[in-house]
């Protein structure tokens, strides 16, 4: 029976033009539930049934341009409420070190990490649990190339023409073998031109797995019980850099190789990022704001450099950019331990 009364709800959500609840479904909704309870499940699917075959079809009923004007300045002044107290839960954080600065660790148990971090939703850095895997030692670009040869691999590339790579990332995908695009990124000049990301998965999962016997796990917080347990590779030169962005999941970013300037922003700061499409900004390097989005100059931002060895935790909807400062490997993993699968529901656009 709930299930008939979600029926109507559903017809009176579409005839709101704005995706936003109507108020007052819910307690409509309630109240169909409640009126119901008493009634046994095959008693009540039974009455519906025979309600449904007398019933004519319910004819929608057109929306009124002033209900449509009164719906559409309800959402303004709703999403304006909501910046605000964005902006004032920024402005609190700041009050605390504890609050505003990353929590850096050498080593955390599972428990600290899901309490104080991941259902938090607060990011962690994670210096010491990685500092015996042999990755860090063995993967010298040498290294590297005479472990994959020339097996094919995919890699973005011809970043340097195209501004929006990130946005455009289908169009730069381009393959090569493996020990070609070493030499391709080892040149002193190679830059941002080209890099293995780890969009570029699907084909190196497979390309690359001779690297994970060098790999250990960080079995506190992740699951082997996944397809591919050892993550997604970004492997390119000094210079690479990926524009600010927030993802879709959790993530642990792994420095394996090199060194990684990050910088990490609250989503509260959200109103003051002039997200445009998706997950990107129209602010691509907070190091550099362009004049049209002076706001973005207020934000809280925490920056600071990864170093081999390193794990970052950065919790979905934090927002990201990450330049390489030297020839770096990263691996990122999203199968974490717990419920990590959130973006079905995010908002087209
Ligand atoms: O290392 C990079 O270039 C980007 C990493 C990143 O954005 C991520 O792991 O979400």
């Amino acid at each position: 029976m709930v299930d008939d009364s979600s029926d109507k709800g559903t017809m009176r959500l579409t005839a709101n033009p704005f995706g936003a609840p109507v108020l007052g479904l819910d307690r409509q909704r309630e109240g169909a539930a409640q009126s119901l309870a008493p009634q046994s499940r095959s008693a009540s699917r039974g009455q519906a049934g025979r309600e449904a075959a007398s019933a004519t079809p319910p004819v929608p009923r057109p929306v009124l341009p002033a209900v449509q004007r009164a719906l559409a300045k309800q959402n303004e002044v709703a999403l304006a409420k909501r910046d605000w107290l964005m902006r004032t839960r920024r402005k609190l954080a700041r009050l605390s070190r504890q609050q505003s600065g990353l929590a850096a660790y050498q080593t955390i148990t599972r428990q600290q990490f899901l309490d104080h971090h991941y259902a938090a939703h607060r990011p962690a850095l994670i210096r010491g649990e990685m500092a015996d895997w042999p990755a860090l030692e063995l993967w010298t670009p040498q290294y590297l190339r005479d472990k994959i040869g020339s097996t094919p691999i995919q890699y973005q590339g011809g970043r340097d023409k195209g501004e929006n790579y990130e946005r455009n990332k289908d169009a730069h995908a381009r393959t090569m073998p493996f020990d070609a695009f070493i030499d391709l990124i080892t040149h002193d000049d190679a830059g941002n031109d080209a890099y293995i990301t780890a969009y570029n998965n699907k084909l190196n999962g497979a390309a690359l797995k001779p690297l994970e016997e060098d790999l250990g796990f960080f079995d506190q917080i992740l699951t082997r019980q996944v397809a591919q347990p050892n993550g997604m590779m970004w492997i390119g030169p000094a210079g690479t850099f990926t524009p600010l962005h927030h993802d879709l999941t959790n993530n642990l970013l792994v420095q394996v190789v090199g060194r990684k300037r990050l910088i990490l922003v609250s989503p509260d700061e959200w109103p003051n990022l002039y997200n445009d499409r998706h997950v990107f900004s129209m602010v691509k390097d907070l190091t550099a704001i362009e004049e049209p989005f002076e706001a973005a100059r207020d934000i809280g931002a925490l920056a600071f450099d990864m170093e081999p060895g390193d794990a970052l935790f950065i919790p979905i909807g934090w927002w990201h950019q990450v330049r390489a400062l030297d020839f770096s490997v990263s691996i990122t993993y999203t199968n974490f331990l717990w419920h990590n699968d959130f973006h079905g529901d995010y908002p087209p656009g």
